[in-house]
């Protein structure tokens, strides 16, 4: 059975006297700002975390190509159907370049594919909500790279050397991934009723889930402080939440669209927005494997992998057999 419940326990960093000298070097380190990179000593819960964050992150952006994928056939014009098409062939390169991030900690491509298939590893929730209309293409851009890109920007800054190397091209992506789906909303928001309801009913249908994308509230958090000690986050969930929120609705009040919260007001003392309480059951549900498009998610991929197994089986003996040939010819 597919499930993606949230289940770890947290526990608290290690203090630097309890550490070992090894572990305690490793910690100066990384205060000290200095990158850790494949080769270096590393304890292994870094490993452990890092393998966990960059795989799930590179599952997210292979799946998170099935939404927008539904649409490529039916975009409105030849030039958006163009646009669709790199922006999701942009994120499969962003799965690659974290894949091979990912790798360099000591597990395969395969080992990772069959953590999703199995369940036993996550991917966004975000990506288990449909696409109904074409507003939604516009929705996913604005509201999901651009939430997306508020946590990538500090992974940019991360402690391990290829997945902070690997996001700083991933963050110009997103930003121009952002924009366009900012631009589809602004047609949208300036046409008919009709077009300006589709791109309503959207935001409508995106809000919540995005702020959801940010992970447990920190409180609930179970990974974040050491993840922070570590300098693999540098911010908190509810921080990066707050500052998405800061800085999306302003966005939604210039396209004359509202945001679909009745608490959200303006806090003066915070300089920030106040907002609702978000309904953490749907996305305790939609990770253990109940959102809507769980199962569509999971068979397409799976789908994905049985039919490239030929090209794999090809590959594989053709690396086999490549080196006899080789000893052959000399
Ligand atoms: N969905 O203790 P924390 C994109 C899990 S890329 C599912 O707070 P952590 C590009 C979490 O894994 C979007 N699971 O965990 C694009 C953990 O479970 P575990 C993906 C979630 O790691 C755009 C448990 O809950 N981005 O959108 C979610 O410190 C458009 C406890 O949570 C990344 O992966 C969730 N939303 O913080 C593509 C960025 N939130 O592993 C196509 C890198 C939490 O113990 C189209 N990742 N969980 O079983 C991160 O920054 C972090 O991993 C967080 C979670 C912030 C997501």
């Amino acid at each position: 059975m597919y499930a993606q419940e949230v289940k770890s326990t947290g526990a608290a960093p290690k203090s630097l006297a309890d550490m070992s000298a090894e572990e305690r070097a490793f910690q100066e380190r990384i205060d000290a700002d200095i990158k850790i990179e494949p080769k270096d000593f590393m304890p292994e819960g870094y490993r452990k975390t890092l393998i966990r964050q960059i795989s799930q992150h590179a599952h997210s952006e292979i799946v998170g190509q099935l939404p927008e994928g539904n649409w490529i056939t039916r975009a409105p014009t030849l030039e958006r159907k163009m646009i669709l098409l790199a922006k999701v062939q942009d994120e499969a390169g962003h799965g690659l370049y974290l894949y091979c991030a990912a790798e360099t900690l000591g597990v395969s491509r395969d080992e990772m594919t069959e953590q999703l298939l199995s369940g036993k590893a996550k991917y966004s929730s975000i990506f288990n909500y449909p696409t109904l209309t074409w507003a939604d293409i516009g929705a996913i851009g604005w509201l999901v790279d651009g939430a997306a890109i508020m946590n990538q920007v500090p992974l940019q800054r991360c402690s391990y050397g290829p997945y902070a190397r690997a996001m700083v091209r991933i963050c110009k992506e997103e930003s121009f991934h952002q924009r366009q789906g900012y631009a589809i909303m602004m047609k949208l928001a300036r046409g008919t009723d009709a077009q300006r309801e589709m791109a309503q009913d959207a935001l409508d249908r995106w809000w919540w889930p995005s702020l959801m994308m940010f992970g447990p509230s920190d409180g609930d958090s179970v990974h974040s402080a050491q993840s922070m000690a570590w300098k693999i986050k540098q911010n908190s969930n509810d921080e990066l939440r707050q500052k998405f929120v800061n800085e999306t609705v302003p966005q939604a009040e210039y396209l004359g669209l509202k945001v679909p919260d009745p608490d959200l007001r303006w806090n003066e003392a915070k300089q920030g927005y106040d907002f609702g309480p978000i309904d953490w059951n749907e996305f305790h549900e939609v990770l253990k494997g109940n959102g809507p498009c769980n199962a569509e998610r999971m068979a397409a991929r799976r789908k994905a992998w049985e039919d490239g197994r030929w090209f794999r089986d090809g590959l594989t003996a053709h690396a086999r057999k490549a080196p006899a040939r080789k000893m052959a010819a000399e």
